[in-house]
């Protein structure tokens, strides 16, 4: 497998589109394969700058990531984008939807457009787009683009892991902001206020410059917030040059270093816990000495707390921990 592995790898770097298509698909599907893929590919990884554009269903994201993309083309960057859609059980190909509107970019060979749907298993979406990163970065692309549908905590988790930060509403998302996950409002770097043909685009700017000013913010970095068009391509050259921007503020200041380090450290605590839950749950699942606490514990005779506390502190959990590790010929499955 592994062979095989460096040699799809060696394929990839070479800009084989194929290979890079198989290779996310590996990284995809998770389990023992994907941990040997990430880590072929890991070497490679670290040179690509990561734009995530997320906001509300229908906002105009893909059609400002077009634009978005031939922008790059024009500036001789590489682009690798991952069209995420949670909502939907589709993936592998391109939705219906993105081919539309990135249409003119599918038989560019500076651009490779990857549309993912489905929840992974352990980790679910998020991890999935994460290596799904780690892919494109190591495929060369210069710039990669995440676009999400923001709806919920899985948008916020995959944000986390990008380097700038779009946020793209519309005139009428004046109440939708009020009720739009206050995290996703904290992490964004540009607001960007789309279909500024419609009436409101105005008002809603002033909204979330009021409150902008209101949050805490980087001395750094200053949210910014723009109006765009982008079915009539306006002002998405401005949303490109704020992108630069932002990115130069970054790495100016040594905070894209942190932030990476910081997302790298969180990623690996967060793996680390959901592999272990993982490995808790089978051990509970099963007859041993932990299954048999858990027993006393839901028949109320024992506290919780202190169960578990006792759990922990005894041999035989890590006895049994060990085994039920043993038992997991592929490390990572799920
Ligand atoms: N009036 C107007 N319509 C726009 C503008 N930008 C995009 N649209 C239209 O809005 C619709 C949705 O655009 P998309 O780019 O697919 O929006 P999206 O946010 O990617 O949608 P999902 O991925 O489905 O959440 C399309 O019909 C676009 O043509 C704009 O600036 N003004
Ligand atoms: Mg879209």
């Amino acid at each position: 497998m592994s062979a095989q592995l460096d040699q799809l790898v060696e394929k990839m770097r070479r800009g084989e589109r194929r290979a890079l298509g198989r290779l996310l698909t590996i990284v995809e599907q998770g389990g023992a394969q994907a941990v040997q893929a990430l880590e072929a590919v890991h070497r490679y990884t670290g040179g690509a700058y990561v734009i995530g554009v997320t906001g509300p269903p229908g906002a105009g994201k893909s059609t400002t990531v077009d634009r978005l993309i031939a922008l790059y083309r024009a500036a001789g960057k590489s682009v690798g984008v991952l069209a995420v859609d949670p909502t939907s059980p589709f993936t592998g190909g391109a939705f219906l939807g993105d081919r539309i509107r990135m249409q003119q970019h599918f038989l560019d060979s500076g651009v490779f457009i990857r549309s993912m749907a489905t929840r992974g298993g352990v980790g679910g979406l998020p991890r999935m787009v994460k290596a799904s990163i780690r892919a494109l970065d190591a495929s060369a692309k210069d710039i990669i683009i995440v676009e999400t549908v923001g709806v919920g905590q899985t948008e916020v988790e995959v944000m986390q892991v990008v380097d700038t930060v779009v946020v793209v509403l519309v005139p009428e998302a004046g109440d939708a902001i009020q009720t739009m996950k206050a995290g996703l409002l904290e992490i964004a770097d540009i607001f960007v206020v789309n279909k500024a043909d419609r009436p409101g685009a105005g008002r809603l700017v002033s909204e979330l410059e009021a409150m902008l000013h209101m949050a805490e913010k980087a001395p750094w970095w200053q949210p910014a917030v723009m109006e765009a068009q982008a079915l009539n391509d306006v002002g998405v050259d401005q949303l490109f040059r704020v992108i630069q921007e932002h990115e130069q503020a970054l790495k100016g200041s040594s905070n894209l270093t942190r932030k990476r380090r910081e997302r790298q450290r969180q990623e690996f605590f967060t793996t680390l816990e959901e592999e272990a839950g993982v490995l808790l749950k089978r051990l509970t699942a099963r007859e041993g000495e932990v299954a048999a606490v858990l027993t006393k514990v839901e028949q109320g005779e024992e506290d919780p707390y202190v169960a578990a506390a006792r759990v922990l502190s005894d041999g035989a959990f890590l006895r049994d921990w060990m085994a039920e590790r043993g038992r997991r010929p592929n490390a990572g499955d799920g």
